[in-house]
């Protein structure tokens, strides 16, 4: 694969996402679902909280991931040559439990500017309107940043409970994958997800969000890694790749991002909410 096609770059930039592109194979997949499950059973607790951030720092398997050339490709067709990661985040919805994503604006509380980045959504399971998938208001890209009410719901699996409110369900799309698969959603389109009622967990590995080099933090500091290209603006400090899983230097890499993201995410708040 060479970047989006012609095609896929139009419903990117008319409807704000794309749908499905197919990235890994399904063994890749699982293979990420393995070192998730890995990690919750050796290090219980070590994916939850403000921990389901940043996990490419404390696994060279996942590290690898934010490095796929199909992604890459996919992401250089939307935000150009010269990209950084700046961070990832588990959303995974367990069967029986109760969570949820709210209608929300990426863009809202992060503080990256301008926005040219992209977030990319890695099916690690298969994710459909059975499992709780993603839903995009189609086109909602194109206009203002919305109001939030900040809710802070237990199952609500965003930082502050951010929700848009009366957004019409059945004007969303279902984005709708296989286990190997990646939508890419811009900073502004509205998408939240509702629960799983399947008999099996819903897990999306999302690369939270590819940034051009020239994008940066104006809230508080991001640490990034570079994907592709150059980074001449230099706004960033730089994270270490991980060399093993959940080593001394990794976990401490990661605690230190996620203590600066915890700032970005709750700046402002006068309540601090679990992740
Ligand atoms: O995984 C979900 O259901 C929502 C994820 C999300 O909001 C995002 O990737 O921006």
């Amino acid at each position: 694969m060479k970047g989006l096609t012609t095609r896929q770059l139009d419903h990117y930039k008319n409807k704000g996402y794309v749908s499905p592109v197919n990235a890994l194979t399904s063994n890749e997949a699982n293979e990420i679902r393995d070192e998730i499950e890995k990690i919750e059973k050796d290090w219980p607790g070590a994916l939850e909280g403000i921990n389901r951030n940043y996990i490419h720092l404390i696994s060279p398997k996942f590290n690898k991931i934010c490095l796929n050339k199909n992604i890459l490709d996919a992401v250089e067709s939307i935000i150009g040559k010269n990209i950084l990661i700046c961070g990832t985040t588990l959303f995974i919805k367990n069967p029986n439990e109760k969570g949820f994503v709210s209608f929300h604006q990426d863009a809202k509380y992060i503080g990256l500017e301008p926005d040219n980045w992209v977030t990319v959504w890695v099916a690690v399971t298969d994710a459909n309107e059975k499992n709780g998938c993603m839903r995009m208001l189609s086109g909602s890209h194109k206009e203002n940043l919305r109001f939030h009410e900040q809710k802070f719901d237990k199952n609500n699996l965003l930082t502050r409970g951010q929700t848009i409110k009366n957004v019409p369900l059945d004007k969303t799309d279902p984005v709708i994958l296989k286990a190997g698969q990646i939508s890419l959603h811009h900073p502004m389109i509205v998408h939240g997800s509702g629960l799983n009622y399947s008999n099996d967990r819903r897990i999306g590995f999302v690369i939270q969000s590819y940034i051009g080099a020239n994008v940066n933090q104006v809230i508080g500091k991001m640490f990034v890694q570079k994907a592709r290209g150059k980074d001449e603006y230099k706004y960033h400090e730089y994270s270490k790749v991980p060399a093993e899983l959940m080593g001394e230097k990794e976990i401490i890499s990661q605690n230190k991002a996620n203590k600066e993201l915890s700032k970005i995410f709750y700046s402002g708040s006068k309540k601090i909410g679990k992740f």
